[in-house]
């Protein structure tokens, strides 16, 4: 009795477990076991003979917005069905870019079709691995690197993207450019300069070998930067305050989903901040995450006019993502996330610890005052900052991004770019600078017989604001100098005032930073606060920086969009990728600039703002070995959000 009962429970079970399968959340990244049901739908389709299929793309396809904000607003949210569970998967086969759809319920593909634009999708680390190794096996290189007297055991190989340069046919290349180890970890100090190999990454074939110059070899000494010890993070918070459920973080007064995906890396979504006076969680963020980089070197020479390199969509930052080392790189009140993406295999790859949560003290005043006016009674009264911050680091090659966002009880949230790892770097004869003969060495001289190349890093973040609510418009808000005319009036000859403007159409929302003194809103023209001031969120800039490339530069033209910092457009699911999906070899034909040149509408519609964190980077002395990391990033601020400061307000929503 007892045992045909379990047995009946057990089948119960499984007859049920198909339909009442739920998710925590409907924008969750797809879990390890649907990357591997998307592999056998695949695989078991009609391509399942061709051997040599590879997934270069595989992630959830954005479910349509007004669902999921439907199933979020439901009472019962966390026994509904999520709205629709699909994937989108890009393969490379047969010499072809083939786009799927796949519905994760049924297991079955939705379409198929074949990408007949420009560019390709991203490289898989095992194309990558095998193009790395190609060189040992070619007699010529053999020869370079035995008459340059170096240990062919001790060189190691890199592949870089090679862009567009206005060539009519495509092939998908990498240039592999290689080092000396000879006894240092710091590979990206010993460049071997002048040797050049193309290598299709198909037909993994080199079919090009160039050995020009017989630059030195920088020396060894200065170049190691390991042996420093691990500092605890300063502050030990024991972290208790956040609570992590799936990937749905809440903590203070905030609530929000936590993603992660092998293009974009961290995704976070449905941000929403309680008011305590409304007694609701109002929205703030839809959807945040790094959408493109590009990465553009300014030397012209034959080996380096080709390094403009746009790793999210080229490699990914999420295939990039460390493993975050407790302690070093979080501190010890830190929760972690694990990530999980597919490999060219498309069997499910785990990344352990790939972003991690925790609570700062940051060691600064969330705000305070003395009052001494009152009579006979000194009033001082405030509170410290203690913010969370939701971390992840990509290491792209010879550079570490650190992406951090920072939530505040203030209604606040702060992007952050820190940037560090080692230079990219090129050997030359010169050991000063008084030796240079050439009119440019394009960079600067970091080490004896070591130029460290000129070069920019701009971070393009995917901003879908829904400020109290998917409606907004984007309101510019400029401060104009007037000039008191009547001198009888006022002793006083000049003040600024705030002029408000509602931009209407895309091609007016783009933005240089600093170029006049402007503030953009993204503000909900239908919700006021109970004075009447309009609910909106600041977007607050960084340091200005945008491409000073011309604009018929095969590179600009790729990523035309770095020429202003901030652009809004409509919201548009398919519209994420600043620089295009297939942004390897691409044209510029897709991407943020064309979407923007429809012009369309923008009053009191769903709206996206993207932001370029950009750098010029002149490297320094102090960047050799290893650099120091560069900050830089933006804020969100709440805008007459809030009826008054809501650090002064209960914060427990819970
Ligand atoms: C190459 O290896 C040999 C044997 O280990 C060593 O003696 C020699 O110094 C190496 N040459 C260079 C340039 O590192
Ligand atoms: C966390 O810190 C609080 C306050 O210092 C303490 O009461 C609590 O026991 C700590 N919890 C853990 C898990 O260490
Ligand atoms: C640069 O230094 C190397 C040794 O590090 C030396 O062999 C070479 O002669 C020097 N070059 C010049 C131009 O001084
Ligand atoms: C959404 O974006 C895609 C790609 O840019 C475009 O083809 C499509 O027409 C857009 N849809 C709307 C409603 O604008
Ligand atoms: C079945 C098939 O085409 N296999 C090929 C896949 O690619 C590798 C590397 O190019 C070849 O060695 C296999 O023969
Ligand atoms: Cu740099």
């Amino acid at each position: 009795m007892e045992l045909s009962l379990s047995i009946l429970f057990a089948m119960f079970i499984l007859l049920i477990s198909p339909k009442t399968q739920c998710y925590s959340h409907p924008l969750d990244p797809l879990t390890p076991k649907e990357i591997n049901k998307i592999k056998l739908t695949i695989k078991n389709s009609k391509y399942a003979s061709f051997a040599n299929l590879t997934f270069h793309f595989l992630d959830l396809e954005e479910p349509n917005k007004h669902l999921v904000l439907k199933w979020l607003s439901a009472p019962a949210r966390r026994v509904d069905p999520v709205p629709s569970r699909r994937a989108i998967v890009v393969v490379r086969v047969n010499d072809e870019t083939r786009e799927f759809i796949v519905n994760l319920i049924h297991g079955s593909i939705v379409s198929d079709k074949v990408h007949s634009g420009h560019g390709y999708p991203p490289f898989t680390f095992v194309e990558l691995l095998r193009a790395s190794r190609l060189p040992f096996a070619d007699s010529r290189f053999q020869d370079s690197i035995f008459q340059r007297g170096l240990n062919l055991s001790e060189v190691t190989c890199l592949p870089l993207t090679t862009g567009w340069f206005g060539e009519a046919a495509g092939r998908r290349v990498v240039r592999v450019t290689c080092f000396y180890r000879g006894g240092t970890s710091n590979i990206w100090a010993r460049p071997i300069e002048g040797i050049s190999l193309s290598i299709d990454v198909e037909a993994l074939r080199v079919i090009e070998y160039i050995d020009r110059s017989k630059t030195p070899l920088p020396k060894i000494e200065g170049t190691e930067f390991r042996g420093r010890n691990l500092n605890e993070g300063s502050c030990n918070r024991n972290g208790t305050n956040v609570i992590v459920a799936g990937h749905e973080v809440r903590w203070s007064n905030w609530r929000f989903h936590v993603g992660f995906d092998a293009r974009a890396g961290m995704i976070i979504s449905t941000a929403s901040i309680y008011d305590s006076t409304k007694r609701e969680f109002r929205s703030v963020l839809y959807r945040g995450h790094v959408s493109e980089t590009f990465v553009p070197y300014m030397d012209p020479t034959p080996d380096w006019y080709y390094r403009t390199f746009m790793d999210v969509g080229e490699f990914g930052f999420g295939r990039s993502a460390n493993s975050l080392v407790p302690l070093m790189d979080c501190p010890k009140n830190a929760v972690y996330m694990n990530g999980y993406m597919a490999g060219a295999d498309g069997e499910a790859q785990e990344v352990p610890r790939a972003i991690c949560i925790f609570e700062t003290c940051p060691g600064k005043i969330a705000w305070r005052h003395t009052e001494i006016g009152t009579p006979g009674k000194v009033v001082i009264s405030g509170e410290p900052e203690i913010n969370l911050v939701v971390r992840m680091v990509a290491t792209v090659g010879n550079y570490d991004y650190i992406l951090d966002w920072e939530f505040k009880k203030s209604g606040l949230i702060n992007v952050g770019v820190g940037l560090t790892g080692v230079l990219e770097m090129k050997a030359t004869e010169y050991n000063k600078t008084d030796q240079i003969k050439t009119k440019d060495i394009y960079g600067t001289l970091v080490a004896e017989n070591t130029i460290a190349g000129n070069h920019d890093h701009f971070l393009t973040y995917y901003l879908d604001l829904d400020t109290d609510g998917p409606d907004n418009s984007l309101v510019k808000t400029t401060l104009k100098r007037v000039l008191t005319k009547n001198p009888g009036d006022s002793p006083r000859k000049s003040f600024w005032t705030v002029v408000k403007e509602t931009v209407e159409r895309e091609g007016e929302a783009r933005f240089r930073v600093g170029e006049e003194p402007a503030e953009l809103l993204i503000s909900n023209p239908k919700k006021k606060t109970k004075l009447g001031n309009v609910v909106s969120y600041k977007v607050v800039p960084g340091r200005a920086a945008t491409s000073l490339l011309a604009g018929d530069d095969y590179p600009q033209i790729r990523c035309s969009y770095t020429k202003y910092q901030i652009w809004v457009t409509c919201y548009n699911r398919t519209e994420r990728w600043a620089g295009g999906f297939y942004a390897d070899r691409s044209r510029g034909d897709d991407g943020l600039a064309v979407w923007s040149r429809r012009n369309r509408e923008i009053v009191n519609k769903d709206l996206v703002v993207w932001y370029s964190v950009g750098f010029h980077h002149n490297p320094v002395q102090e960047d050799f070995p290893v650099m120091p990391t560069l900050y830089d990033g933006f804020e969100l601020k709440p805008t007459n959000f809030f009826e008054r400061n809501p650090l002064l307000s209960e914060l427990n929503p819970l």
